[in-house]
Order: C-alpha cells, then sequence, then structure tokens
C-alpha cells in the first residue's frame, strides 16, 4: 500500500551522507519520505505565509510555539495551507486525498506544509517539530497520512481515574503523536455511571473538564465525553430526557464528542432495540442539531465475540437499526485479545459498519499487582480498511502507560512501517530521556499480566531468560556453571539494583516514579535476592563452607523482604501487591535459591 521510498528522483542524491534515512526516526513513521544527504541550519528566522484561513490556527500556533523567530524580512520562508488555499495551489497535486493528510517539503530556501485539512496541517507542523530536534535540518518529501481514521484512547478502566494534570499530560502527548481521540469514561467516575450520571458535575469537577476540552482543542485532540446509565437506566421519557440534559450540560462545558457505554451492566439496561432507539434520539436530537459534534459512539452490553450470542440478535438488532452514522465498540474476540482480520470478519457484517476497536491492553484493573510496560505487538498489520477507530484501554498509571501509548500511536498511523521493538526503545527515551538505560532495565521484567482470566499474556525478560534456564540447568545436573553465564545472570541482578536506585532518586518524570514506586522498590529487593542466590552458589562451588553459610542467612532475609514487599506494597488494589519479573526472573532465582538450599542442607 505504501512504502517508505527513498526516492532519488526526487530529492536528487540517494541519502548516503551524515543522517540516512535508515536512521530516521519519527512517531508515527510517516507513510512515504525521501530524505536528501545534506541537512541545512535551522533557519533563526522565517517568514510565514498563509492565507487567512480559521481552519489553519492550530496549526499556526503550534508552528510559532516550535519555531520562533517569524520576521517579515526574513528570505527563509515557511509556507503553510490547506487544499483551496491560494498559498500552496502549486502544491495541490502532492497533497494525499486522504483524511488528515499533508504533504512536508523541506528544501534550502523553504518549509512547505499543505495539508488536506486542518487536523492535517496540524501534523504536518507536529512532524516539522520531531524534526526540529535533529542537530540538523534535514532535506526532506514528506507524503504523510493515518491508517485509521481514529486513534487514541479510552480512559475506560475501573480503579483511580486519571488526575487532572496526568489527563493534561497525555493531551500533549496525544497531539505529539499524532493521536486525535480521547474518550472520558473512567468507570470509577460517579458522574460518568451509576448512581450520578443524571446530575450534572459540581464545580470544581466541571471546570477541570471545560480545561481538559481546551487542552484537548490546541491539540486536535477530539475529546469525547461517554456516559454509562445502563445499570438503572429506565426507558422512559423522563431519563431520556435526563440523558439529554447531561449532555447539554457537557455541551456547555464545550464538549464536542459523545459516548454512550453498556458494558458490564445487567438486567433492563441490556436490551439492544431500546439502547438502538435511545442513541438514535441522540443522534437525532442532539448530535444532528447541534451540528459541530462528532459521530456518537455506543459500547455496546455484548462487546466481544466470547461473550455474545448471535442468535440471541442482540448484535444483529444493533446492526440493523442503529443509525449509519453510529459507530459501535468491539474488544475482539475476548476481553483482552489480539486483534486481527478475523476479528472484522465476525464483528463486520453483524453490525453493517467498521467496528470502533477498543483495545483493552495497557489497562490492569484485573492485575493490579503489575505493570504493563513491555512491547504493542500482536495486532494485525493489514486491518487499515477493517476498523474505524483504535482506542486503547490503558492502566491507571497515566504515565507508565505512555509506553503502550506510543506503540498503538505508531500502529494506528502506519501499520505497514509498525516495528514493535524499535518502537518501545524510542518510547522509553520519549519518557525518561535522561535515564533511559535503567527505565529500559525496569520495563524489561515488569510487561507481562501473569496468570489472568483472559489468557492475555505478555513476553518478559526475554533479554536475560536463555541464560536463566541454562544457569538453572546446569545447577540442577549438578555441573558447574558457565562462567560467562553465570556473569551474564549477575550483571543483570546489579543492573536491576542499579536501574531502582536511579530511578527512585531521578529528578524526572516525577509522575511516573510516583506510579511505579512501590515496584520500583520490589524491583531492587528482587535484584538483591538475585545477587545473594548467585553468591550463595558460587561460595558452595569454591567450596567456602563458612561463606556459604553466611550467604545462604543473608538470601533467606531477602528472600523474606520479598515476601513482606507483597504484604505491604500496593495493598489497596483489587490484587494487592507489587509483582515484577513474575514470569521468568522470580521462578527462575527461587529455582536456583531452592538449589542452592538443597546443597547448602548438605554441606551442614
Ligand atoms: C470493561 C472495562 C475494563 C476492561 C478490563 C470493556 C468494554 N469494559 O470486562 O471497563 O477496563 O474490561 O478489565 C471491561 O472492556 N469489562
Amino acid at each position: 500500500m505504501k512504502k517508505n521510498i527513498l526516492s532519488a528522483v526526487m530529492l536528487g542524491l540517494l541519502c548516503i551522507g551524515p543522517l540516512q534515512a535508515q536512521e530516521l526516526f519519527l512517531n508515527p513513521m510517516p507513510q512515504e519520505y525521501a530524505i536528501n544527504q545534506d541537512g541545512i541550519d535551522i533557519p533563526a528566522q522565517y517568514r510565514m505565509l498563509a492565507d487567512d484561513n480559521d481552519a489553519l490556527s492550530p496549526a499556526i500556533g503550534l508552528l510559532e510555539r516550535v519555531m520562533p523567530g517569524e520576521n517579515e524580512e526574513a528570505s527563509f520562508r515557511v509556507c503553510i495551507g490547506i487544499k483551496g488555499d491560494k498559498n500552496i495551489k502549486k502544491y495541490a497535486r502532492h497533497i494525499p486525498a486522504k483524511a488528515e493528510g499533508y504533504y512536508l517539503k523541506i528544501d534550502k530556501e523553504s518549509i512547505t506544509i499543505a495539508a488536506n485539512d486542518a487536523r492535517g496541517a496540524y501534523y504536518g507542523v507536529q512532524t516539522l517539530a520531531q524534526l526540529l530536534a535533529l542537530p540538523q535540518l534535514p532535506l526532506i518529501e514528506i507524503t504523510d497520512y493515518p491508517d485509521i481514521p481514529y486513534r487514541g484512547v479510552v480512559e475506560g478502566f475501573y480503579g483511580t481515574p486519571w488526575s487532572h494534570e496526568a489527563r493534561l499530560s497525555q493531551l500533549d502527548f496525544y497531539g505529539r503523536n499524532k493521536m486525535n481521540t480521547y474518550i472520558y469514561g473512567p468507570k470509577d467516575d460517579p458522574y460518568h455511571r451509576t448512581p450520578h450520571w443524571r446530575k450534572p458535575y459540581p464545580e470544581k469537577e466541571a471546570a477541570q473538564l471545560r480545561e481538559l476540552v481546551e487542552k484537548a482543542k490546541e491539540n486536535n485532540v477530539i475529546f469525547y465525553w461517554a456516559i454509562h446509565p445502563g445499570q438503572d437506566i429506565k426507558w422512559n421519557e423522563e431519563d431520556r430526557q435526563n440523558l439529554l440534559d447531561k449532555f447539554e450540560s457537557m455541551y456547555q462545558l464545550g464538549v464536542r464528542g459523545f459516548a454512550v457505554f453498556f458494558d458490564d451492566i445487567s438486567g433492563e439496561g441490556t436490551q439492544a432495540d431500546k439502547q438502538a432507539e435511545l442513541l438514535n434520539y441522540l443522534d437525532d436530537y442532539f448530535v444532528k442539531v447541534k451540528g459541530d459534534v462528532a459521530p456518537l459512539i455506543l459500547c455496546p452490553t455484548e462487546y466481544n465475540k466470547a461473550w455474545s450470542n448471535v442468535a440471541g440478535g442482540y448484535l444483529t438488532t444493533l446492526g440493523n437499526k442503529l443509525n449509519a452514522g453510529i459507530q459501535i465498540m468491539w474488544t475482539g474476540d475476548d476481553v483482552v485479545a489480539s486483534i486481527d482480520h478475523p476479528t472484522f470478519e465476525f464483528i463486520n457484517p453483524l453490525i453493517k459498519r467498521k467496528a470502533y476497536i477498543w483495545w483493552n491492553y495497557p489497562v490492569s484493573d484485573f492485575v493490579q499487582d503489575h505493570l504493563l510496560m513491555g512491547a504493542v505487538y500482536g495486532n494485525a498489520t493489514d486491518i487499515q480498511d477493517d476498523a474505524i477507530a483504535f482506542v486503547s484501554n490503558p492502566m491507571e498509571h497515566a504515565e507508565a502507560s505512555k509506553i503502550a501509548l506510543y506503540g498503538i500511536a505508531a500502529y494506528t498511523w502506519n501499520m505497514d512501517d509498525y516495528d514493535p521493538q524499535q518502537v518501545w526503545e524510542k518510547a522509553i527515551c520519549d519518557l525518561m530521556p535522561a535515564h533511559a538505560p535503567y527505565l529500559r532495565t525496569f520495563a524489561i521484567h515488569n510487561a507481562d499480566l501473569g496468570p489472568n482470566r483472559y489468557n492475555f499474556r505478555r513476553d518478559e525478560s526475554e533479554n536475560i531468560r536463555p541464560a536463566l534456564e541454562v544457569l538453572l540447568q546446569s545447577y540442577k545436573e549438578g555441573k558447574m556453571p558457565d562462567e560467562k553465564t553465570f556473569r551474564q545472570v549477575e550483571k543483570e541482578c546489579h543492573d536491576i539494583c542499579t536501574a531502582s536506585d536511579r530511578l527512585l532518586t531521578a529528578d524526572e518524570n516525577p509522575m511516573l516514579i510516583n506510579e511505579i514506586a512501590p515496584w520500583l522498590i520490589r524491583f531492587k529487593v528482587l535484584g538483591m535476592f538475585g545477587k545473594e542466590v548467585l553468591n550463595v552458589l558460587q561460595k558452595q562451588d569454591l567450596g567456602q563452607t563458612k561463606e556459604a553459610g553466611e550467604a545462604y542467612l543473608q538470601a533467606q532475609a531477602w528472600h523474606s523482604y520479598l515476601q513482606w514487599t507483597d504484604k505491604l506494597l500496593n495493598q489497596q488494589a483489587q490484587q494487592p501487591g507489587a509483582e515484577c519479573g513474575s514470569k521468568v526472573l522470580l521462578p527462575a532465582l527461587e529455582a536456583l535459591f531452592e538449589v542452592a538450599a538443597s546443597r547448602q542442607e548438605k554441606i551442614e
């Protein structure tokens, strides 16, 4: 469908210069680009050329922030416009005929951004902003657009809703990474769900929501506000009016996108025909009347294949009855599942439209003792034409979720070029540039969910798994370990301790450190335990009985620390405790500890 074209024709030379095309990394990666070997210094001053077009103002606002030095007298030009603008007329044929598409060209005299629409112009500037962070501005030509129309986040988990501060930071992050959707629907906001969905927000919360809407607008993100009325809704005129009134009060706060969630309910509220009638009513008498509101979104009661009963007709009823413009959410084959083409072969014909993917990753509300900070992988890269939207339900830890969200931004924009591992590495640098190696070590061992009811598991500790297996095998067979393997595991334990120390005392991203602090403490203890277990084994190997005995006592102590951290950290959670390395590392270290214990018994 698309390729990164190294077009020698377009820009003259192939890239063999200091900035090789292969080295260019942007998040998300553009669909097509051609890069010249030369770069230019970032112009200190430039003349801005733009039509008087209101739709351009978010893009121009951003441009002025990321590139100061506008001056009417300057010779370097920055020319920006939307299809139809006089200013970019001669570039019209370069603009991709895709929503949110843009064409960006940097040459020695000028920068041109010619976009298909307002958001495209804004994304052109976001791309420029990333290029401006390079040592030199590359001479480049980019043609870009997203694979999936709506991309972003549904704050839809159980547990502590994100703080206002966290949400503000998220919205900037979505803007930077070209995600256009944020759906507000935390289960534990009482004004979103039963009991208070009928009531307007108190003053303080209303003011904060207004501020979020503004922040979203600044970042070209559609702020959707979701209501969850299903547990106690009455299918009568009064509740219909209650809903309309609540929507109106949210509209007054600036909200221009709405969703109605009917997930995880029982009883009256679950009826498909009643849900469809209500949604059509809201569509006809609110969305269409206002004229400036995004298409309505419904989260159905049967929102995944495992929980749906096709013969019962629920989904078919929605498909037949719901107005064509209303979008329907779907989590896949299960509540938590990887998404692929067969996912849509099942659901799209039933709902008679392209499904709106609500991806339940990295949400951790059913495994709250785990942090999910690994790479985003497992979804198919051939679903560009199957989905209307793809949004992620994150962890209650907003900053820690950004590793996954960075990957989801990359995947949903340009699937063909999505490289899970590379994007994961870059996400870590983005989150904590000055502490990336430490955060990397931490994230490698904090990725899996542990056993869970959806059997959704993630790779974890893959960097050290082979060495751990070899080491354990040789000790079990009573052989001396291979020195290199032993040192490798020892170094990993050492790195784990250092990573915990450096992160816990870091003067960078305090919000993240605050979220992961219980796990950092656990991680340190795990590293200390590992180091001491290896110490026991080594002393035993050397026949140093006394030292082995002392080390063994110390390893026992660290093991008790581990047990205490489980009893003391993160206790307010549904699944209390703070697990680290629970898939590979901890089991391996415990198995080595057992070997050490049985050898110790024989010595003493
Ligand atoms: C909820 C969601 C929750 C998620 C994971 C949907 C549509 N609804 O089982 O709020 O965060 O699963 O636990 C859900 O996914 N119910």
